[in-house]
């Protein structure tokens, strides 16, 4: 770990004199001095007390703040403007790093699948994990539900209850179980998208991207959007943000903060791989009710039973049990039923 992470990591537990941190991280009080005073250059205020240096009390939105106090091994790197977290985090990846996290408030080039815009102006929480993880390309998928679940964790812990669309959007709202509305619908023959009704408002999406050979990840960038402090009209139509869902600003530090956590817990080990399914299960709002996906292959419409490692929608259809492995979700009004 190097001097400057191990010098905040000193810092959670109250005063801590410069001499003791030294003893303590076995480097000279030179070398604690210097990460002191470039913590302060990034603009994490460390006071010098009697009793040794303290923290902020703000400790602010940027790597020194994100990582101050944060459970998980990532190194953050932050930008208050960048194109796109993710092609930062593919140079990164390119380069051989691992474990950090680009964070940045606001994005200029923000992409989603398949090479759409995602909207990202000031106040949002735009991350990109970087992990070079000893899984085969037939795990990756993983990744990206254990991102949905994280963000949803991080979300309802922020005081906002999202459920997760598959494979890898969070919504607000909607019904969360399957629709029962049939009755007052019956008039209504045909089957349409209802994107503010039952499916929710987007709060969050997930772009995964990674490089591998046959039976081995190199590397996986997992970009993670989330509108918090945003206004809902600088947003696309039926998108939400934290704010708009609780008419106050979120904590991003902490939002981030348990997010990176609980993707850590998740995804380091093969136990915390194992609980991704049954985690997303329990989040996710798009099982039990009617879907119609749109896969390279054709649209594919039907009742989502569950979903299968390593992530796959199962679909049950007229013509029979289908399992989908990309694609778009859209959730429908079930008229039918
Ligand atoms: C996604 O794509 O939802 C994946 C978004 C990933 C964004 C993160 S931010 C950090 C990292 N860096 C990046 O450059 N990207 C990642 P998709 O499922 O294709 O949805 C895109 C569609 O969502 C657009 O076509 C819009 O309709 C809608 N959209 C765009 N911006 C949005 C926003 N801020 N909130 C909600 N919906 C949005």
């Amino acid at each position: 770990m190097d001097t400057r992470r191990a010098v905040l990591d000193g810092l959670r537990d109250g005063p801590v004199s410069g001499p003791a941190l030294a003893d303590d991280l076995g480097v000279s009080r030179a070398a604690v001095w210097k990460a002191v005073e470039s913590l302060r250059e990034e603009g994490f205020a460390v006071e010098s007390t009697p009793d040794g240096y303290v923290a902020p009390t703000d400790p602010g939105y940027s790597a020194a703040g994100i990582e101050f106090g944060l459970d998980a091994p990532y190194a953050v790197e932050y930008h208050d403007q960048i194109p796109s977290t993710n092609d930062r985090g593919r140079e990164l990846a390119a380069t051989g790093e691992t474990d950090v996290a680009v964070v940045a408030d606001e994005q200029t080039g923000g992409r989603g699948r398949l090479g759409r815009e995602f909207v990202a102006p000031s106040g949002g929480v735009w991350l990109s994990i970087v992990a070079r993880p000893t899984v085969s390309p037939a795990r990756a998928p993983l990744f990206t539900l254990a991102a949905s679940v994280a963000a949803a964790d991080a979300s309802r812990a922020a005081g906002v209850d999202a459920r997760i669309k598959w494979p890898n959007d969070l919504l607000v709202g909607g019904e969360s179980a399957p629709a029962n509305d049939a009755g007052s619908r019956a008039s209504d023959a045909t089957e349409h998208s209802d994107p503010t009704g039952r499916g929710g408002r987007k709060l969050a999406g997930i772009l995964t991207e990674m490089e591998g050979e046959a039976d081995r990840v190199s590397w996986i960038v997992v970009g993670i959007g989330v509108n918090a402090n945003i206004d809902a009209e600088t947003l696309p139509t039926d998108a939400t943000s934290l704010r708009a869902e609780l008419g106050a600003d979120v904590d991003r530090r902490q939002f981030v903060a348990t997010l990176l956590e609980r993707f850590h817990d998740l995804t380091a080990t093969d136990d915390g791989l194992d609980q991704v399914l049954p985690a997303w299960r329990e989040r996710a709002s798009t099982l039990g009710g009617r879907v119609r996906v749109e896969t390279p292959g054709g649209s594919v419409v039907g009742t989502a039973v569950d979903v299968e490692p390593p992530g796959a929608l199962v679909i049950e259809t007229e013509d029979g049990t289908r399992r989908v492995h990309a694609g778009d979700c859209e959730h429908l009004r079930d008229a039918e039923r």
